[in-house]
């Protein structure tokens, strides 16, 4: 197969499962049927015309599987001209993967969008660099820690919770993702004495703190939201991709008065991801779509909590939100899910500095409270930075903390 120039074009990546297709018709198929529609069926005039916009197969790398019913199946790479769509995500997506996700067992497992189309998304506006230098801390992993129980709490209650965890010596606190907008607590009412309970801890403890308030509503309502949550003092938003559309975090980031990192929380992706036969592959998923659309930090499920998700996806995720070549700043990978401080070396040594350490259960569920619990992770991270096993560095000295978190969850060898 002669390759085609792929300059102007966005590669897509499938992983086609069938036992007794031909492939190479199947990935012409998609080359035309996504693309021109038709090609045997039109007059020698209309193809020269239509030539421009014709999908091109770029690969197909059959794999025959061990004979096991469902086991055959070929990764097709297929070539889409820019010119068919406009510079947005949506469109990209249902060009390569709209009627296509419907039309059997076909996961979409990559995409590489040219030079033209990446040049209408800034990306981040903060990346890893930003997030870092706002909070003035340049050598370690990052710790953020998730408001539980929200629902139904006043604002005093919220304060106290928010000061607790923020006396922790947590760099982050984010917003639990379930918590919308309702009378009590509303965006700009929370980050009010949220913010405020930052400056007294502040005092404590030396920090900064981003505090990532939780952007909820209508999609037309969003970016006022917004500008409303930043006017009060809010430093970071929140913000369930998924749910919204790549689209709507891109024009949040893209937007000059929202000029706070943004986490983008991956509520929904397990309906997408986690099959091997269909959906999405999380490292595109969360991990190059994410920061394309502008998203700072990207939490997904570590390989090692109670939500997992397997660790070769949780690097590749890692790879594409790190990935230095691409013309636009690095997110932070964020893996979560019941991470307790004993998990805390596994995660330096699967992500490096370049990570959030994050928990909600890990911070609040310690015997010492939230702010006993954030002290317990900022230990195990200094620990596991110099090579101290966490059992060791529990016995030391002032390290009740992280001795109690030890003994409450145990560490998980390295
Ligand atoms: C994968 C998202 C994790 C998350 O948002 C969350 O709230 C985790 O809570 P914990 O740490 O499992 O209690």
């Amino acid at each position: 197969m002669t390759k085609p120039n792929l300059s102007g074009m966005c590669v897509a990546t499938y992983r086609v499962h069938d036992d007794k297709a031909d492939f190479a018709k199947k990935a012409l198929s998609i080359a035309v049927g996504l693309t021109v529609g038709s090609w045997t069926d039109l007059p020698e005039l209309r193809k020269a015309e239509m030539e421009k916009h014709l999908g091109r197969v770029v690969s197909i790398e059959e794999h025959q599987g061990d004979g096991a019913p469902g086991s055959r199946y070929a990764d097709i790479r297929i070539a889409y001209p820019d010119i068919n769509f406009s510079r947005d995500i949506p469109a990209l997506l249902v060009t390569v993967f709209g009627k296509l996700s419907m039309d059997g067992k076909v996961r979409l497992i990559d995409l590489d969008v040219s030079e033209g189309f990446q040049s209408a998304f800034p990306g981040p506006k903060f990346g890893i660099q930003g997030v870092r230098d706002l909070l003035g801390v340049h050598d370690r992993p990052l710790l953020m820690s998730i408001f539980k129980s929200v629902i139904g709490h006043d604002l005093k209650g919220l304060e106290e919770q928010f000061y607790q965890q923020a006396l922790g010596g947590v760099d982050l606190i984010k917003d639990d993702e379930i918590l919308f907008e309702n009378d009590e607590t509303g965006i700009n009412r929370r980050v009010a004495v949220c913010m405020e309970a930052a400056r007294r801890a502040s005092e404590q403890t030396g920090q900064k703190l981003l505090y990532a308030v939780n952007l909820t509503g209508p999609t037309s309502k969003l970016a006022d939201q917004a500008r409303l949550a930043i006017s009060e003092g809010a430093n970071a938003l929140l913000f369930n991709v998924l749910a919204y559309g790549y689209d709507v975090l891109h024009e949040l980031s893209a937007d000059p008065d929202i000029n706070v990192p943004i986490a983008a929380h991956p509520a929904m992706a397990g309906a997408l991801y986690p099959s091997p036969h269909y959906g999405i592959a999380a490292p595109l998923l969360l991990g190059k779509l994410m920061r394309l659309a502008g998203a700072d930090l990207v939490l997904f499920p570590s390989p090692y909590g109670s939500v997992v998700m397997p660790k070769e996806e949780n690097l590749a995720i890692r790879e594409m939100l790190l990935d230095e070549s691409r013309a636009m700043r690095t997110s932070f990978p964020v893996p979560s899910a019941g991470i307790h401080p004993g998990l805390v070396p596994l995660i330096l040594r699967d992500f490096g500095i370049n990570s959030v350490v994050n928990a909600g259960g890990g911070v609040h569920g310690h015997p010492g409270g939230a702010a006993a619990g954030g002290q317990a992770f900022r230990q195990a991270i200094t620990a596991a930075m110099n090579g101290v096993p966490l059992q060791t560095a529990a016995a030391e000295p002032g390290h009740e903390a992280l001795k109690a978190a030890v003994d409450a969850w145990g560490v998980r060898e390295v």
